[in-house]
């Protein structure tokens, strides 16, 4: 297994007023950090069975209650990073897991940076790239379906058929290099033509995977579809209309939208992203004119122009 020289902590929550937030920590201090950072009755966390959940509170270093917690205890090899891994399940909002955060730090945690838990999953060997690029995309995905791919991702899905491709071309390989090799003795199943016809089935397999990179790009990144045309043809109310509330001002006055508005929807599965703009036209006004330049500039950047016109 990778050694990781230190013991990281993150909150592993979106920030916002959820009612629980989590705070993750992994490395070979988790335990003992966990008995200095966390009281419960009973035995302190390094002295419990894993994995164990106990319920008592985080506290600072004079002893002061930081939260009422829920502490998860993962022991190596069995956690996601297979690392030593304790979570704390503390109240939501912005103040308790950012004061259970600090107390680990000052306990010797150091910050984790961006995807660095995934990261020690992969160097430990507990995923591969496929699968850790997976976890980003789910964490990312903004539609069921996208979401659905990168779970099928995250369970290998994508390995396999690699693997698949990887293999076979390995076998090709030794058969021709044994063909080279010894050439006068007659290798048992050796034909130019079945290695031939496996190269052939290898290619395809690997045109049908580049050809769904594009699909599958789509799903992931969704689609950037800008909603452009002249001042007050309807471009807002369209906008309004696919997202099915009223975000931007509607009105009769030509030049109503100035800065472009965007929103996700997702279609049929798939992640969309809705930009509504300012109508194009020349203006002597330096606000319509900036909001003119931002909505040409989203044209640019448009997987799909929605060019909407007075009837
Ligand atoms: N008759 C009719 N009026 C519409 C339709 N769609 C929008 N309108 C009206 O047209 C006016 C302009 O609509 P907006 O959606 O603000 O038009 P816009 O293209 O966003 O206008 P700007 O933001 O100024 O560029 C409003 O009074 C709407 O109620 C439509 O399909 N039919
Ligand atoms: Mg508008």
């Amino acid at each position: 297994m990778h050694a990781s020289p230190d013991t990281i902590a993150a909150i592993a929550t979106a920030p916002g007023e959820g009612s629980v937030a989590i705070v993750r920590v992994s490395g070979p201090e988790s335990l003992a950090i966990a008995d200095a950072a966390f009281k419960a009755s009973g035995p302190p966390p390094s002295a419990r069975p894993s994995p164990a959940l106990v319920h008592g509170h985080a506290v600072a270093a004079d002893g002061l209650i930081l939260d009422e917690a829920l502490l998860l205890i993962m022991r190596s090899p069995k956690s996601f990073t297979r690392e030593d891994v304790v979570e704390f399940q503390c109240h939501g909002g912005a103040v308790s897991a950012a004061r259970i955060l600090q107390r680990l730090i000052e306990c010797g945690c150091r910050p984790a940076g961006p995807g660095e838990f995934t990261r020690r999953a992969f160097l430990n060997g507990r995923m591969d790239l496929t699968q850790a690029e997976a976890v980003l995309d789910l964490v990312r995905a903004h539609s069921d379906r996208a979401a659905a791919v990168a779970m099928e991702q995250l369970r290998g899905a994508l390995r396999r058929r690699t693997d698949e491709i990887y293999d076979d071309a390995l076998r090709i390989a030794v058969s021709l290099e044994s063909s080279l090799d010894f050439p006068e003795d007659d290798l048992p199943g050796f034909s130019l033509d079945t290695l031939k016809a496996s190269l052939q089935k290898d290619v395809e397999r690997c045109r049908t995977l580049a050809g769904s990179c594009r699909e599958g790009r789509l799903l992931r990144d969704g689609i950037r579809v800008v909603i452009a045309g002249r001042p007050n043809v309807g471009k807002s109310s369209l906008f309004n209309l696919l997202l099915g509330r009223d975000r931007t001002i509607v009105s009769p006055h030509a030049g109503t939208t100035r800065d472009t508005v965007e929103e996700w929807i997702s279609i049929d599965g798939y992640g969309v992203r809705l930009v509504d703009t300012a109508g194009i036209r020349p203006s002597t006004c330096p606000i319509e004119q900036e909001g003119v330049r931002r909505a040409i500039d989203q044209l640019s950047s448009a997987g799909l122009i929605l060019s909407v016109v007075d009837a």
